[in-house]
């Protein structure tokens, strides 16, 4: 690999979604710090700062070149004063102080830990950690603590579902799902996406995107599925949400809103004989299962090429996405539709490519997302 920039030095964008960018990372003694101080800064409510490293982490793993002075960075974008200055600790120290000082905070500590909790985000940690809890027996002794359904499944399958789910696993649960699905029926299909369709190895959860040709017949064929799963016994948890997709709405360019297909968020028993080489998960080998977390999305066909995009992710690719059709081209996009606001109409699309056509990007490859 190269080490200094090529010259001369391609621009890079400010979007990611006018860069590519692999699972090569080249940058991550500057991108692990960055990650840590992003999450401080989600934890403080402070989103701003929180996207800015965010924003920084993206750049420099887009980077074919690893950076080695400061010089190197003159160039590049989303790179300010104070990503700069953790940049400069690390080069000089190996280490930046500032990430040192979070990595040993107490309330980060304890932050991390309780978000690491399905269905625990940073508001319920936080009040958590306002009441004086600091680990999860503090938390499952409070008899004043009310867990909704999500959390109890997430504290009794913690140990499964917080370690990561391999490349075998997810195809093993592909074959579950497909068979699901065709027995209900032969025209539907199956697709994984998240980061596995990204390329990567292992993952916290599977996401697929489920569609029937029928329009409108999207709903049943979820909570068919469901059903199918239930009676097979691998339904461990169930979160199904019905669509409430209305064709009408000018897409919300706003990432943080998720979308309005019909989906589920899921905990499945997985066996181990069903995966290629065992379970990932030790204890669960021994066992004979593990649990693991599934995500089912389901559109409508006409819709498919907006959601496949968008659950494929990156998150920061996606976002990137959006920002770049709003400021570059007046258009809307979220994962149900893109709206020309100068032209006034939508634009359909029935492939990935197609969206990166209206935007006027070149089309960049699923494992080419990992912004
Ligand atoms: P990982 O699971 O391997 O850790 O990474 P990932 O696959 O990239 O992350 P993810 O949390 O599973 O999310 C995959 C994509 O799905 C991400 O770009 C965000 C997107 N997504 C939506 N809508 C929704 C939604 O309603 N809920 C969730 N959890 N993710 C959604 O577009
Ligand atoms: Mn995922
Ligand atoms: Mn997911």
């Amino acid at each position: 690999a190269t080490v200094s920039p090529p010259t001369p030095v391609a621009t890079v964008s400010q979007y990611a979604c006018q860069r590519r960018t692999t699972l090569e990372n080249h940058n991550k003694i500057f991108t692990e710090a960055f990650e840590v101080l992003a999450e401080s800064y989600e934890f403080n409510m402070n989103e701003g700062q929180c996207l800015a490293f965010r924003r920084a982490a993206s750049v420099l793993k887009s980077l074919p070149w690893a950076v080695l002075s400061l010089g190197a960075t003159q160039d590049l974008p989303c790179l300010g004063q104070h990503t700069k200055k953790v940049m400069e600790e690390v080069l000089y120290y190996g280490r930046s102080f500032e990430v040192d000082n979070i990595l040993s905070d107490e309330r980060f500590q304890t932050l991390k830990l309780f978000t690491s909790v399905f269905g625990v985000g940073p508001k319920t940690a936080e009040k958590w950690y306002c009441r004086g809890l600091r680990s999860f027996s503090d938390i499952l002794a409070d008899r004043s603590i009310h867990l909704n359904r999500m959390q109890q499944s997430g504290f009794l399958h913690y140990g499964d579902i917080s370690r990561a789910v391999s490349k075998a696993e997810a195809l093993s649960l592909r074959n579950i799902i497909d068979g699901a699905v065709h027995a209900i029926t032969p025209a539907a299909a199956v697709a994984l996406t998240g980061g596995f369709r990204r390329g990567k190895e292992f993952g916290h959860d599977v996401d697929f995107i489920v569609t029937t040709p029928e329009l409108g017949k999207e709903d049943r064929l979820l909570l068919n599925i469901i059903d199918g799963l239930k009676r097979q016994g691998l339904l461990l948890y169930c979160d199904y949400q019905a669509s409430t997709f209305d064709m009408a709405k000018l897409p919300n360019h706003r990432f943080k809103a998720m979308d309005n297909f019909s989906k589920c968020f899921l905990i499945l028993r997985l066996e181990s004989s069903q995966v290629e080489g065992g379970l990932h998960s030790v204890e669960g080998d021994s066992r004979g299962w593990r649990a693991v977390r599934v995500d089912l999305v389901s559109p409508p066909l006409d819709r498919y090429a907006f959601a496949l995009m968008g659950w494929t992710g990156s998150r920061q690719f996606q976002r990137d996405l959006r920002r770049f059709a709003r400021a570059e081209r007046r258009m809307l996009l979220d994962n149900h539709a893109l709206y020309d606001k100068n032209k006034k109409e939508f634009l359909a699309a029935s492939t990935e490519k197609d969206i990166f056509a209206h935007l006027g990007l070149e089309y960049i490859e699923p494992w080419q997302r990992n912004a």
